[in-house]
């Protein structure tokens, strides 16, 4: 007989466990998505005209890492790119240790970007597996605890196909079962991309028919769900819909589509961002917890953009604006931090964070 969890020692499940309630387990806590790989820093930086060398992205990464001691507060566990790992500060410290030394876990991404998948309609899956195995070891032993791992699903009158979404789910479900023999926690990130003119109704179809799908795979895999964290789209109507929702309504949508598909053990729903402005992805995720009934998972924030947006314009690359980015990230750490506790009351519209982050097929 195979149960949850089979390949795994009561140890190492209760390491997990432990784990993802350090993440999350305090009302409020989320993520910090810093793993944004050279390409997609190279975007970002782009934007505040800041070249893409790795003495910029070790300038600005030591900038997040230091915004200051109630950074904890709100930051539960912080997602490096591999660079990020192994980089010194000017005095030979690890940056990762300035987390570490804040009790922040620390996470990695381990997969290795997206690909085609041929026969299909522009779809696409991730690449990563080969050599799993080794990576995760090597990074347990370097101070991660957690993971991530993204695929990326696509809204189209055509997709996503049933392939696209079963071979998702299965290289979800493999990552994740490959890293808990490692005793690292596996965020499950299967993102549906906010593209196209498709209505809120289609998009939480499409995100119950893809969490299904994944719960299905993560089971067949015999992956211990009580030491996983989701990463899932709010359910959001595509970027081109001409319907405009409320907040309540995403929340709604959102929670319903979760409550049918996602087991009441696991931990911990971080939602990514997904393109939405600061404030939106902020009040969207503080309406989610305050939708009425039973939410038997925090259901908290693991923001890329919706966390940075402020902060990189608030730097701009110029080391006289240090302290102005970091007091930007402390703030949008704080305002989720909120959110995640459904005590979020707004802000005062009009800034950075009110600023669209949408990006067309945003596939990095
Ligand atoms: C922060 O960006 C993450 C890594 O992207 P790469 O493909 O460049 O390595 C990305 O996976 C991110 O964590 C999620 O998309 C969530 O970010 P948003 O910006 O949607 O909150």
């Amino acid at each position: 007989m195979t149960l949850c969890g089979t390949n795994i020692s009561d140890e190492t499940k209760a390491m997990l466990r432990k784990t993802a309630a350090k993440i999350v387990g305090t009302p409020g806590k989320g993520i910090l998505a810093a793993d944004e790989s050279t390409g997609t820093m190279g975007k970002r930086l782009s934007q505040i005209k800041v070249e893409n060398v790795e003495e910029n992205r070790r300038q600005y990464r030591k900038l997040l890492f230091t915004s200051g001691d109630q950074m904890n507060k709100s930051i539960g566990g912080v997602i490096l790119f591999h660079e990020t790992l192994y980089q010194k500060d000017d005095n030979g410290k690890f940056l990762r240790d300035y987390l570490k030394e804040k009790g922040i876990v620390l996470g990695i991404k381990v997969d290795k970007g997206v690909v085609p998948l041929a026969g299909t309609f522009n779809e696409c899956t991730t690449q990563g597996l080969d050599g799993l195995g080794e990576r995760c070891a090597q990074y347990k032993a370097d101070g991660c605890d957690f993971a991530k791992w993204r695929c990326v699903l696509k809204i189209t009158d055509k997709t996503p196909s049933q392939l696209a979404i079963n071979e998702n789910a299965n290289v979800l479900a493999r990552y994740a079962s490959i890293c808990q023999q490692h005793g690292i926690v596996p965020i499950v990130e299967p993102e549906i991309l906010p593209d196209g003119e498709h209505d809120l109704e289609r998009c939480q179809y499409v995100t119950e028919k893809v969490l299904a799908a994944c719960y299905k795979a993560l089971s067949d895999h015999h992956v211990y769900l009580e030491g996983t964290l989701l990463k899932p789209n709010m359910v959001t109507a595509g970027h081109s819909c001409p319907i405009k929702y409320t907040p309540q309504q995403v929340a709604e949508a959102t929670v319903t589509a979760l409550r049918r598909t996602v087991p009441c053990i696991m931990p911990g729903v971080t939602f990514l961002s997904g393109g939405q402005s600061e404030e939106e992805a902020t009040a969207n995720l503080n309406a989610i917890n305050n939708v009425p009934g039973i939410k038997p998972w925090a259901l908290s924030f693991s923001f890329g953009r919706a966390l940075q947006a402020s902060v990189l314009s608030a730097w701009g690359g110029k080391a006289e604006n240090t302290d102005a980015a970091k007091k930007a990230l402390l703030y949008r750490a704080q305002m989720n931090n909120l959110a995640a506790q459904g005590k979020y009351e707004g802000e005062v519209a009009g800034g950075a964070a009110a600023q669209s982050l949408y990006v067309a097929n945003h596939q990095y």
